[in-house]
């Protein structure tokens, strides 16, 4: 039923490379752009395929390497909900990227086909966009090329930021319902966002200009096009915006280098007032990092724990004043990578789970609560509002004024936050409304709590797969006795806490170790107990 002569024209002009095995990991695809050809153009029949499946809803296919290096790339799904792809298709993608040739990958999508029962005479649609990567448009042309062998009615939505392209999968797919998302474009979307900031911040005093590093990336563009929108409700300031110079994406900016390197980017050095705001976003804008300068030039980061303690207790605090604290109740999603301090802060006051690395689990797990904040320490994340809880903000009627602000205050941030996927223009808007309403300046938002000085660091090891973990990932299971030999060391330090983990986008292991003191988090011995074991 599969229309296979057509298939089998297209994919021989996409051959996989013998030498390469490709895996849908919690990124989807990713690795050096110049090798995915194949990959894009089998991705393209799948996204079809998973539409087929789900009755021709619209599914979402962003090409981009995020944070990565320029030359990279990549490709991910997005289900209807504006989510990410569904775990068990995540292996469909593995096996039809590296099926060796043309009647293998036709054998594949008949099995399928098959396996997962998919009526092939359905319709099938998809959304697509891609970042400003050089390889960007030649992978789409593969992509398309998979879009026109199944014959799927495919609209491209150009180029633009990862966020976006998840908001526009859930505005189309819920178009015309009374669930409707907001209008399926990308004006639409600018204009949901600021007009939600603009009726947030009413009355307020204008912030001080926000300076924006938008690592060279897509984020540029947006950012560009929402500060038309917000007009002077808040003043942007736009740094790193050469989205068309070769070899800049990434480098020695954005959200990535700042959170890894606890660092400035070096040309914003002489950009930034003391004490003045500053943020930066990743190559796909979903990663957002603040920060800023003290007089004498000190640094001080406000990654993605920071932002989250400050929404949570802001949130906290409007679902108090609106008189719903007995029936909403608000929690927070973290990873073990989360600050000791900030889990420590944000557990006297809400209720805290932690899930292993990676949105899905996150997102999966702020689903339970009423109203849920994720974030990770590297600046993705966002709060999930529960379709309950949105339904009794909209009923409730409140019994003060200042209740019944607080209440308003609650639904205009529904609309703010992009609850499809952490997007850092939402997130910088919702962290500029919080620090708006208490007045603060990003000292008394550093203030909150105070970080564990801590260390992330990568280790080669000859197999990764080695690594075997359990409880969030907060401990070894195998290689046999290398966790009591951590314990043993984390005995040893005040405050102390370590763990190994394998990073599930590299080939690498991950070391992560904070102390109460900055000497005792450093300590070298960690990689050296790894490399003997
Ligand atoms: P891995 O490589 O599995 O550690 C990294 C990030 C995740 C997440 C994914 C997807 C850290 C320590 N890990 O995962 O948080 O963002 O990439 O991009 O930041
Ligand atoms: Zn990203």
């Amino acid at each position: 039923k599969l229309p296979f002569q057509t298939l089998k024209a297209f994919s021989d002009a996409h051959p996989k490379p013998s030498n390469r095995h490709f895996q849908y990991g919690t990124a989807g695809f990713r690795t050096l752009g110049s090798t995915l050809d194949s990959v894009m153009f089998r991705v393209g029949v799948l996204a079809g395929l998973r539409s087929k499946r789900l009755d021709g809803k619209t599914i979402g296919v962003m090409v981009t390497a995020s944070h990565n290096p320029e030359q990279d790339n990549g490709v991910k799904l997005v289900d209807p909900r504006g989510e990410m792809l569904e775990a068990s298709w995540e292996g469909h993608a593995t096996v039809l990227a590296n099926a060796a040739t043309t009647d293998e990958f036709l054998t594949a999508l008949d099995a399928l086909v098959k396996a997962v029962k998919i009526d092939v005479s359905k319709p099938a649609r998809v959304v697509y966009a891609r970042d400003t990567r050089s390889s960007g448009p030649a992978l789409v042309a593969a992509l398309e090329d998979g879009f026109k062998a199944l014959g799927i009615e495919a609209r491209d939505a150009g180029v633009t930021t990862t966020p976006i392209l998840h908001y526009l999968v859930k505005a189309i797919n819920t178009k015309g319902t009374p669930e409707s998302y907001g209008e399926d474009s990308e004006d639409g979307y600018y204009k949901k966002l600021s007009g939600a900031f603009k009726k947030l911040v009413a009355g307020k005093t204008e912030p001080e200009p926000l300076v924006i590093d938008c690592a060279n990336g897509v984020g540029a563009h947006a950012a560009a096009k929402l500060a038309e929108y917000l007009g002077n409700s808040i003043p942007l300031v736009l740094e790193n915006i050469a989205t068309s110079t070769p070899g800049v994406l990434n480098e020695s900016c954005g959200a990535d280098y700042v959170k890894t390197t606890q660092r400035l980017p070096p040309n914003l050095v002489d950009k930034l007032k003391p004490g003045q705001r500053a943020c930066s976003l990743d190559g796909d804008a979903d990663r957002l990092m603040y920060y800023y300068l003290d007089e004498r030039g000190h640094f001080y980061m406000l990654d993605g724990d920071k932002i989250a303690a400050l929404v949570a207790a802001f949130i906290v605090d409007l679902v108090r004043l609106a008189g719903l604290d007995s029936e909403i109740k608000v929690g927070v999603v973290q990873t073990a990578y989360a600050n000791g301090a900030s889990t420590k802060y944000l557990s006297e006051r809400l209720p805290v789970k932690c899930v292993p690395t990676g949105v899905k689990h996150l997102h999966h797990a702020a689903e339970h609560y009423n109203i849920g904040v994720y974030f990770e320490a590297n600046g993705h994340g966002t709060v999930l509002f529960s379709p309950t809880t949105q339904e009794k903000l909209a009923k409730h009627e409140p019994s003060t004024p200042a209740q019944s602000t607080a209440l308003n205050h609650l639904i205009n941030l529904t609309q703010l936050i992009n609850q499809t996927v952490g997007d850092a223009l939402s997130d910088m808007l919702l962290v500029e409304v919080v620090l708006t309403h208490k007045s603060y300046s990003g000292v008394e938002w550093n203030s909150l709590y105070a970080d564990l000085p801590n260390r992330l660091v990568k280790v080669v090891v000859s197999d990764r797969n080695a690594f075997r973990t359990e409880d969030a990932e907060r401990r070894l299971v195998s290689p046999h006795g290398l966790q009591t030999r951590i314990d043993e060391l984390v005995r040893r330090y005040g405050g102390g806490r370590s763990f190994v983990r394998p990073s599930g986008t590299e080939d690498v292991v991950r070391v992560y170790a904070e102390a109460s003191v900055r000497s005792q988090a450093d300590g070298k011995d960690y990689p050296h107990v790894i490399g003997t074991s």
